[in-house]
């Protein structure tokens, strides 16, 4: 048996450990990230108006509700108009509803809005993210 003839077993066996230790690695960070996503961050899960709605009356109250708790002192929510000027903003909480926090909206005429948040979760992180609605013509 030459060297050449037998170095490229004991190369195959390394790479196949390796790309086993790699394959390991990725799994154990996937699971860690899964799960944090799933049982920490407080995402938004629903909101009034809703993302993408068409409402005929103007809203008085922007209502947002997250999959966990959120601390109103350190959260906002902001009403903007489709060009980004801010018309009002708002960081109430809501008695026993640990999961959602409100803001009074303006008078608002009608046209494209965009809400936007930034709520800082029970658990520490900070979550933010926008959305549209629109205000219909009579
Ligand atoms: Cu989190």
């Amino acid at each position: 048996m030459t060297y050449a003839d037998n170095t490229l077993p004991v190369r195959a066996r390394r790479q196949a450990g390796l790309n086993f230790a790699v394959g390991g690695v990725f799994a154990i960070v996937f699971a860690v990230a899964g799960a944090t996503s799933a049982f920490a961050h407080s995402f938004l899960v629903d909101a009034t108006p809703s993302s993408k709605e068409h409402v005929a009356t103007p809203p008085k109250t922007i209502k947002l509700r997250f999959g966990g708790g959120v601390e109103p002192p350190y959260s906002k929510i902001t009403i903007e108009t489709a060009d980004g000027k801010v018309l009002g903003e708002g960081n109430t909480g809501v008695p026993g509803k640990p999961r959602e926090l409100t803001a009074n909206a303006p008078e608002l005429a009608p046209g494209k809005y965009i809400v936007r948040y930034r709520v800082l979760s029970s658990d520490g992180h900070i979550v933010e993210g926008n959305y549209e609605f629109t205000v219909d013509a009579k």
